[in-house]
């Protein structure tokens, strides 16, 4: 029997409470008959790590998790740390360690889940967001000079290379061409940002002559926004940059009832090193340690680490336990509406996959 080793990365706040659950749901469903295992490795990194010992997580971590076949994460973010440690010293540690460059974030609206958008309805809003991960404007390129003077300088510069953006603009075109309806929106900004999105939208258009069963438009991100809201329907699969494709997917997790069901996967497509799965949401510090924290995000992600892995047949079975589970009113968590908590829901869905 196949044993996939499962890297499980809790990180903070509610990635405590959201990990375990996507551990324990996936372990269910290996017992209930799958023709397959896990073997998960938990690693303790993140803020209380950062308090003992300096750092986030150790300097050879990465070679820890080089041989995984898939890492399950959930958030880096603590109250006492400032955010930028957090997120350079673990989460964008891996993501850049392992050339993570592509961010996929589908989004649908599950059954039993409310939008906040009028005259729309499931089938108005099934998108996938592809998100650049591993340069733009998060490439961590810049600095401060003379701090604390009156004449400081600070930059962050987006630094997109030619061989960066063609590969993310492949990727995204393959994705697109994947699904029914072969339709991407590449998102730009190259009205104002002049050198490196004009070369962006430049590559867009070489790179798409290599799809030519794909159709495809153009949208400035502001506008983005908007279409998101009075016209969901209009989009299918989106490309965009590390910044924007990181806000356009925080609003289509709200328009699809809430940041905490949207699930991601940091993907290596060359599969060199391991991928890494998490849901979007962050450590959640105004309701963590309550058990309030919604799991389907983690759930969801799960459902794409089993696709990664090629386990179509038990990515579908998990899907449908969570939808069937979403579909029920009395197992929303807060987010939603409901008063179910973490546990409940957890429950819930290891109930539907044993039957
Ligand atoms: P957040 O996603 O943690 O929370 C935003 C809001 O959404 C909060 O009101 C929260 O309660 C709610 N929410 C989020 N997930 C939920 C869930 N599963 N169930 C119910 N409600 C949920 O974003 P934030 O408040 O901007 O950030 C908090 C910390 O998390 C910061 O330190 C930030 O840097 C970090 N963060 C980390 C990641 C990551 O590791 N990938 C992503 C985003 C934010
Ligand atoms: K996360
Ligand atoms: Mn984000």
């Amino acid at each position: 029997m196949k044993t996939y080793r499962i890297a499980c990365i809790p990180g903070d706040g509610i990635g405590k409470e959201v990990v375990p659950a996507g551990q324990q749901v996936l372990q269910v469903l290996a017992d209930a008959g799958a023709a397959f295992g896990f073997e998960f490795s938990s690693f303790d990194w993140g803020g209380d790590y950062y308090r003992a010992h300096g750092r986030m997580m150790p300097d050879d971590g990465l070679d820890a998790l080089r041989g995984m076949d898939a890492i399950l994460f959930g958030s880096a973010g603590d109250p006492h740390i400032p955010d930028h440690i957090t997120l350079w010293g673990l989460r964008l540690k891996i993501c850049q360690g392992f050339d993570q460059y592509a961010n996929v974030r589908p989004t649908r609206i599950l059954p039993g889940i409310a939008t906040p958008l009028q005259r729309c309805g499931p089938k108005d809003l099934d998108w996938v967001i592809v998100r650049e991960n591993s340069e733009g404007e998060y490439a961590g390129v810049g600095g401060r000079a003379h701090q604390g003077h009156p004449i400081e300088v600070a930059t962050d510069v987006s630094m997109m290379t030619r061989a960066g953006v063609e590969r993310i603009m492949r990727f995204a075109f393959g994705l697109a061409r994947s699904r029914p309806r072969r339709q991407l929106t590449v998102v730009t900004k190259s009205n104002a940002q002049r050198h490196a999105m004009v070369m962006w939208d430049e590559i867009a258009l070489q790179v798409s002559r290599e799809f030519p069963d794909v159709s495809w438009d153009k949208e400035l991100v502001d506008a983005c926004t908007a279409r998101m809201v009075n016209r969901p329907a209009s989009l299918d699969t989106l490309v965009a940059t590390n910044l924007h494709a990181d806000i356009l997917s925080d609003l289509a997790a709200a328009l699809a009832g809430s940041l905490g069901i949207a699930p991601t996967g940091n993907i290596d497509p060359e599969r060199r090193y391991p991928s890494m799965f998490e849901p979007i949401h962050g450590s959640a510090f105004d309701i963590m340690g309550k058990g309030l924290a919604n799991p389907v995000g983690t759930f969801w992600s799960c459902v794409m680490l089993l696709e990664h892995l090629g386990e179509r047949e038990a990515a579908a079975k998990l899907m449908r336990a969570v939808e069937s589970v979403t579909a029920d009113a009395r197992l929303h968590t807060r987010d939603l509406g409901g008063t179910a908590t973490t546990a409940q829901v957890t429950e819930a869905v290891c109930q539907r996959l044993r039957s």
